[in-house]
């Protein structure tokens, strides 16, 4: 699986959602999304970059990534034409921008998979053909209004319901979707770094509730608040932006800041990093599920194939399709029985649809790599 990779497009598409999405850091509106495609005389790939338009979820943003693969991986990517492991350590001396190595590494990874017809999910060591849903809910103006959007999320099929929360909206939205849908509904919540540990003895009014998993109460470098947090309060702790790579996964775990992980391939700099998260969780007994970023079709494709290893033992955030998107830019994933299915093919398994992808496109850049020795 090698290939020299004859250009890279970067690709930026607009894609309205279907409901703005809250959360304690911001609404979004609109997904505004780099693609990247990778081009070897074989195949071709897509990577999604899953960095949000604003640094309000982790440092990166969308413009940003989109600047640091021109000026700092594409000079990289013109002499390469090794095996998708061989970037790691050709990006590593450059520090951070996890999401826009991803999106590169991801797209290489695809082309590569696809010239030697492996699926994905074969590669990473995918175990099932089909994986659980869960449906994240934004934070709403009314309970009244997020009862409404629990109901039809139920009614679709999801099979956990994940509330974001922030302060002054957590005990109560929990409690309202207890007392109407009961308490064998899977349900955790989402702070997104929205409290801090004097915040403990509030937070321990969830414990009532029987929630899965609280995610990210505390900031993204406040390991030992969350080991602290997880000695005041029942529910159990789940970390998110704090886990960006296996070490740090491996630390937070040795620490007992967490009984639970989220991966987004995203967060940790691509695919290969998020199943070492998933190997080290496994070893240490900890639960993982997958994460979302509103992703496309091209983006969520990759993340129910991770989805599918035997570690992932909680249901992620791997909607369908139109959980943001009325048309989305690949045949849309939908739901089964509360479950979406793997793709089969080779890669990421999916192609986008030329004519929708077009149609969202605001910006393409190509950038030629031929003709360098
Ligand atoms: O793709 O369904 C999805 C989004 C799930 O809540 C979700 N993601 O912190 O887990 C998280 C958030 C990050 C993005 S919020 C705009
Ligand atoms: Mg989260």
């Amino acid at each position: 699986m090698t290939g020299r990779l004859q250009g890279l497009e970067l690709r930026r598409v607009a894609m309205p959602l279907v409901s703005p999405f809250r959360t304690s850091f911001g609404t979004e509106h609109e997904r505004d999304v780099l693609l990247v495609r990778a081009v070897t005389a074989e195949a071709e790939g897509w990577g999604e970059c899953v960095a949000l338009s604003g640094p309000l979820y982790s440092p990166e943003y969308v413009d940003g990534a989109q600047a640091f693969i021109k000026r700092y991986l594409i000079p990289l990517l013109r002499r390469f034409d090794g095996h998708v492991y061989a970037l790691e350590p050709l990006f590593e001396p450059l520090k951070g921008h996890p999401m826009a190595k991803a999106a590169v590494q991801t797209a290489v990874l695809d082309a590569q998979l696809r010239a030697a017809a492996l699926p994905l999910g074969a590669f990473l060591g995918a175990t099932k053909q089909r994986v659980p849903a869960g449906v994240s809910v934004g934070i709403m103006d009314s309970v009244p209004a997020l009862l409404d959007a629990v109901a039809g999320y139920l009614a679709a099929g999801y099979l956990r319901i994940k509330l974001k929360i922030e302060p002054g909206w957590d005990v109560e939205p929990v409690r309202a979707v207890r007392e109407r849908f009961g308490d064998d509904v899977l349900l955790q919540v989402d702070a997104n770094t929205a409290y801090t540990l004097t915040d403990a003895e509030h937070l321990a009014r969830l414990d009532p509730f029987g929630l899965l998993l609280i995610e990210q109460p505390l900031p993204e470098d406040d390991i030992r608040g969350h080991a602290r947090l997880a000695t005041m309060i029942r529910t159990p702790i789940c970390l998110d932006e704090s886990i960006v790579s296996a070490r740090a996964a491996a630390d937070a775990i040795a620490l007992n800041a967490c009984r639970i992980v989220n991966i987004k391939p995203g967060r940790v700099g691509g695919y290969l990093e998020a199943r070492r998260i998933h190997d080290v969780c496994a070893a240490n007994g900890v639960a993982v599920w997958a994460g979302g970023m509103l992703e496309t079709g091209l983006g969520r494709a990759a993340n129910v194939a991770l989805a599918a290893l035997p570690g992932f033992t909680l249901p992620g955030d791997t909607s369908a399709s139109d959980r943001y998107y009325a048309q989305d830019i690949t045949e849309p994933f939908v739901l089964q029985d509360g479950h979406v299915a793997v793709p089969a093919g080779p890669g990421i398994g999916v192609e986008p649809l030329r004519d929708v992808l077009d149609s969202v496109t605001t910006e393409t850049e190509w950038h030629n790599f031929t003709g360098v020795s």
